[in-house]
């Protein structure tokens, strides 16, 4: 069982994310799963926001695997692999993935990941896995052809218990896969919509432009810049993607390197 061992279902919170937080600091067993009607204080990466306005969903899953910040990048990238699949399987919509964490859907960012470790010595005491996506809400304060809902979409209200249930089933089984170290890379491949292509990379300060060219195992995406240089990108919480061109590139891959 582990993911979904206790569901806390509150209403108007500051974060999901935060809440796990201060549950893990006090020593709350991993599966617990945090889930609000809506947040006041929604967190992306990079110090920004989420919109989180009813009728999205919101939660946070606790999980104590026996890790180190750098497998940080690995959960948030992988983790969006169940996440697209829950929505397939019960809202019927095809997802795909742009590096490092957004799922989106005919171009446009329905939901999007936030892991957060929590360390302690060279390992991490707990990690939180947070998942935001637009369900039967519209984002606040974001340009219209950026963002989109699952009820935009379907033309109707998606069911969100389905959803739900959907989703706690899938990171059931991804979860154990990551414990187990048999983690489906190959599906994540599948669904990119950043390997392959023409990307623009802000990492801190700096603008690399080039071509996405595979994802490592660890999660970093390769990619080679304009001046020929190989790049892997690997900081997943200062690096910004978009993509420059749709052209695709023979020999997507994943390498086992
Ligand atoms: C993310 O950050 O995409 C991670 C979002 C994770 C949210 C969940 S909700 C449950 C849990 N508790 C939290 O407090 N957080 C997690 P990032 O890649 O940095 O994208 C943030 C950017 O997406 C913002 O700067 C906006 O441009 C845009 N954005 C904000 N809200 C959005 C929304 N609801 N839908 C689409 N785009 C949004």
């Amino acid at each position: 069982m582990v993911v979904g061992r206790r569901v806390l279902r509150l209403g108007e919170v500051t974060s999901t994310n935060e809440l796990a937080k201060s549950l893990g600091r006090e020593g709350e067993e991993e599966g617990l799963v945090v889930l609000a009607k809506s947040q006041t204080t929604g967190k992306g990466r990079m110090g920004r926001g989420w919109s989180s306005p009813e009728g999205g969903l919101y939660l946070s899953i606790l999980l104590r695997p026996r890790m180190r910040s750098a497998d940080l990048l690995k959960m948030t990238v992988f983790s969006c692999v169940p996440v697209a699949q829950a929505i397939e399987e019960a809202c019927g919509i095809d997802v795909q993935l742009k590096w490092p964490n957004d799922l989106m859907v005919q171009g446009k960012k329905v939901g999007g990941i936030l892991v957060e470790g929590v360390s302690k010595g060279a390992y991490l005491d707990f990690i939180v896995l947070g998942i935001g996506l637009n369900v039967n809400s519209m984002p606040e304060g974001i340009r219209e052809p950026e963002a989109t809902s699952l009820k935009a979409l379907l033309g109707r209200e998606a069911d969100m218990d389905a959803l739900l249930e959907s989703l706690l089933l899938r990171l059931r089984s991804f979860y154990k896969e990551v414990k187990e170290g048999d983690l489906n890379e190959d599906e994540y491949v599948h669904r990119s919509c950043t390997l392959g292509r023409c990307i623009e990379a802000r990492v801190g300060k700096e603008t690399f432009r080039g071509k996405a060219l595979y994802l490592a195992p660890d999660g970093a995406l390769v990619i080679r810049s304009d001046e020929g240089l190989v790049l892997r990108l690997s900081w997943v919480n200062e690096t910004s993607i978009r993509t420059t061109n749709s052209e695709e590139l023979d020999g997507i891959t994943l390498r086992k390197d």
